[in-house]
């Protein structure tokens, strides 16, 4: 297959800050952006390239932020604009770039755009947010949003409803309106004239709505809320007026895309945007499932390589971290960690780092719901609870994927909260960061942090990590607990083998190998000194990086 053009940021690693539960610097229980500058040394002592920051606009912060009510100030628990014009240049200072995460398919409902809108049936801005009247006295459609049993919302002022695809307080911004759109333009022209590198783009699948808001067959699935006639006109006019002026890299969060709609999205001749995170993962596949994630990767290797890029995560700030979600968070969890890590750094695409699984931080079991803050789990649980189950098995039910797995507090050390904050935490601190903290981590040489500086180091050095072809050996496909595959790029081959499992699992090498040399690069168990030409048993959680050499470059 054609190798990928190559960019800056292709050979990049992205480490997202979610700010709020990152690092305090004034006591008040929320991270914040002096926080976030007191930590680039260890964000650039990871090896990291490009410093993702989760919203930090004014806003009544009702979603954490993904409800904006003015783009072009700080929120106060963030800082200031001289903070955050502090951090870019901290960013900048050390190599770094910053990317935003922007929010354009809704605002909160206390923006000025909305407060006026909702003013009146005749108001200038009426058409910037979706009204509709109702229908048969009811809801236009039976549409589900993300976070409530109806995407509608009834305005009894001005006696229409309006359409929210999350929670009735972040309205839809009518992208049909060009007035939107330009406002939307002219507010992203603002941060990249500061000097901001790029944008993560919320919910960008979900800009288009159709025409006629038909209802659904199953409105439980909400698929209907993406990929709606008109998106990529509007993401290539926003390209055409904004990106393209700029040398910006942007990743869009597509929901429910395949990759032949991925495509359309990053596909490099289309120009739309550069890199993309689907979600066949994280919404589709709620545990360990090798045989599905391999296809899954196939899949997106065969439909964007050489034509567009992908990005490889398996958490973030909306999905339980990795190591308890999909890897091992017991007895294994140093190296599950440390082979997730591996896997997500050599497959085909960008990793990107959610804050704290470089020391293999895990999810979270608070007692109660009272401990939760996440609006998407309060929301179901009021919904659940109200059809007269019971809220025990609701709140159990809900506990696993909650949100608020991976916004517990960063532990930093084992000093009180954590380290994270010398006030009350606005979220509960894992408990067990008297043992998992970075500054433990820091001090091993065996530790997840020391891997994920490896892995890194690895990338900056070696194009094949980046560029490299991807192909499966063919034995091992459909293997449960072995993902074996390699990397090529101009005579350069890796291997990666990892053994996905609790028990160790024994490794015939085939035939066509044995003739070449082996020599390891990284792996997250020492060496053994008993292996064969023709055996090897990988340990649980095993993971290992080989170069292939033949005689010729021995
Ligand atoms: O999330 C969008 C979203 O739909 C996710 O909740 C979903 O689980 C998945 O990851 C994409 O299919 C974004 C933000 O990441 C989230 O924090 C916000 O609450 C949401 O948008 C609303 O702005």
């Amino acid at each position: 297959m054609a190798a990928p053009n190559k960019k800056w940021w292709k050979k990049s690693v992205v480490y997202q800050v979610y700010w709020r539960s990152f690092c305090d610097s004034d006591g008040d229980g929320y991270g914040d952006l002096e926080g976030v500058i007191r930590k680039l040394d260890y964000i650039r002592e990871l090896g990291v390239d490009i410093v993702w920051l989760n919203p930090v606009y004014e806003s009544p912060d009702l979603d954490n932020g993904y409800d904006i009510s003015d783009y072009e100030a700080i929120m106060r628990k963030a800082g200031t604009m001289e903070t955050w014009e502090r951090l870019l240049t901290e960013v900048h200072r050390r190599g770094m770039k910053l990317m935003m995460d922007l929010v354009v398919n809704h605002t909160s409902d206390r923006h000025p755009w909305f407060i006026e809108s909702r003013s009146s049936r005749d108001n200038p801005k009426r058409d910037w947010y979706i009204w509709k009247d109702a229908k048969d006295g009811k809801e236009p459609n039976n549409w589900r949003s993300y976070f409530s049993p109806s995407a509608w919302e009834w305005d009894e002022a001005t006696g229409q409803y309006y359409f929210h695809s999350f929670a009735p307080e972040q309205p839809d911004l009518n992208w049909r309106n060009p007035e939107v759109r330009e406002a939307i333009y002219r507010m992203m022209t603002f941060w990249l004239d500061k000097g901001v590198d790029g944008f993560r783009l919320d919910a960008i699948a979900l800009l288009a709505k159709p025409d006629d808001f038909p209802d659904a067959d199953r409105p439980e699935d909400i698929r209907y809320l993406t990929n709606n006639p008109g998106l990529h006109d509007y993401l290539r006019e926003m390209n055409e007026r904004v990106l393209s002026r700029y040398d910006v890299v942007t990743v869009g969060e597509a929901a429910f895309v395949t990759p032949e709609e991925g495509l359309k999205f990053v596909g490099e001749d289309r120009r739309e945007l550069d890199m993309l995170f689907h979600f066949e993962i994280c919404d589709e596949m709620p545990g360990w499932d090798m045989i599905r994630f391999k296809q899954i990767q196939r899949r997106w290797y065969a439909g964007l390589w050489g034509k567009g890029t992908n990005s490889q995560f398996l958490n973030n700030h909306d999905h339980t971290r990795q190591v308890t979600r999909y890897g091992n968070d017991g007895p294994y969890r140093v190296q599950s960690a440390k082979l997730l890590a591996t896997m997500l750094h050599t497959l085909p695409g960008v990793p990107y780092i959610y804050q704290g699984e470089e020391i293999g931080m895990t999810g979270v079991r608070f007692d109660s719901i009272e401990d939760y803050n996440d609006i998407a789990m309060i929301n179901r649980y009021a919904e659940e609870v109200g059809k007269g189950r019971d809220p025990m098995e609701v709140f159990r039910e809900l506990q696993a994927l909650s949100r608020d797995n991976s916004r517990t507090p960063m532990q930093w050390d084992d000093s009180p909260n954590a380290g994270f904050t010398t006030g009350t935490p606005w979220i509960r601190v894992n408990p067990n960061y008297l043992e998992i903290n970075a500054a433990k981590d820091r001090s091993s040489p065996d530790s997840v942090y020391r891997y994920y500086q490896e892995l890194i180091r690895l990338r900056k050095e070696h194009d094949v990590m980046a560029y490299g072809d991807f192909e499966e050996w063919p034995e091992w496909m459909d293997d449960e607990r072995l993902y074996v595959y390699t990397r090529s790029l101009d005579g350069v081959r890796w291997l990666i083998l990892l053994n996905h499992s609790d028990e160790p699992v024994p490794f015939e090498w085939p035939e066509r190998v044995r003739s070449l040399t082996l020599r390891l690069l990284l792996a997250n168990y020492p060496p053994r000194g008993d292996e064969s030409e023709r055996t090897a048993t990988l340990r649980p959680h095993e993971a290992r990086i080989y170069e292939l050499l033949d005689d010729a470059r021995r």
